[in-house]
């Protein structure tokens, strides 16, 4: 079970922060109304959040998900690769210590988003990524290893298409893994069942797999159809204004 999550809500300057795609400014009000709707289907799955107050000062600090990778026996803090995204994990960092009894942590030359870590139960997928160098990615693998759990890379290169591994990869748990249509065919999923994401529902693929639940992005009636079946009940969450700034479903929650 999945007991808890952090949250931080949006800051007013939220459209002040990074993003690839050409959706226009996020809408702040709508941005607010979407998290508090996100944290709100975070606890119909069960989950105890902890609120963290926006910080204006890291207008990405919203996306609580690339400062830390979260395990049954540590959290590793993070070391981020966007520069204006560094300080970020200073906070997550005293958070975590009151939540965690080990904390662990990436650093330089390494860099590490959340983003790129996929679990599929004792497994981590590490993206390899704009965001997350080979040396990020080998301190993770072995910070994991230390802690009894296993890991393997997936390099996704520097790509508009992909920011971060889960923007294309998610796992629904009894290996199944969702994959988009670049990523299914890889050799590193070949032990899983993977499920296709439609053309045109690429956005959809980073989902949140919590409890018997599945925390799917309103919108993508494809995707829906393809994951009906599975046994896994979907909560649609409104993300129009995390979308415009590149962020999923995933991004905005550290869970345990
Ligand atoms: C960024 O570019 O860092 C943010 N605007 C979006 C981060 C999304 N994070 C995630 O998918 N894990």
């Amino acid at each position: 079970m999945i007991s808890r999550a952090i949250v931080r809500p949006p800051a007013a300057n939220f459209a002040d922060g990074l993003t690839t795609v050409d959706l226009g400014a996020p809408n702040y009000a709508l941005a607010l109304e979407q998290h508090q709707s996100y944290c709100t289907a975070l606890e119909a799955c069960g989950l105890t959040l902890t609120r963290l107050a926006a910080d204006p000062e890291y207008p990405d600090a919203t996306f609580v998900e690339d400062t830390a990778v979260l395990t049954s026996q540590c959290a590793i803090v993070t070391r981020p690769g966007a520069g204006s995204r560094r300080g970020e994990v200073k906070a997550m960092r005293t958070q975590l210590a009151q939540c965690f009894a080990v904390i662990e942590e990436i650093v330089a030359p390494g860099m590490l988003d959340g983003g790129d870590v996929c679990q599929a139960g004792d497994h981590f997928f590490i993206g390899v990524s704009r965001r997350t160098n080979q040396a990020g990615a080998a301190q993770l693998a072995n910070i994991l290893a230390r802690h009894g759990f296993m890991a393997s890379c997936i390099e996704i290169g520097d790509s508009d298409a992909m920011l971060h591994l889960k923007s294309g990869l998610t796992y629904l748990g009894q290996g199944r893994l969702a994959a988009v249509e670049s990523l299914a065919d890889r050799a590193e999923l070949r032990d899983y069942d993977v499920i296709r994401v439609p053309a045109g529902s690429e956005y959809a693929t980073n989902c949140v797999a919590l409890n018997g639940r599945l925390l799917i992005a309103a919108g993508y009636p494809d995707f829906e159809r393809v994951i009906s079946g599975q046994g896994l009940d979907p909560v649609e969450v409104a993300m129009t204004e995390f979308q415009k700034m590149d962020g999923g479903l995933s991004c905005l929650s550290l869970r345990w």
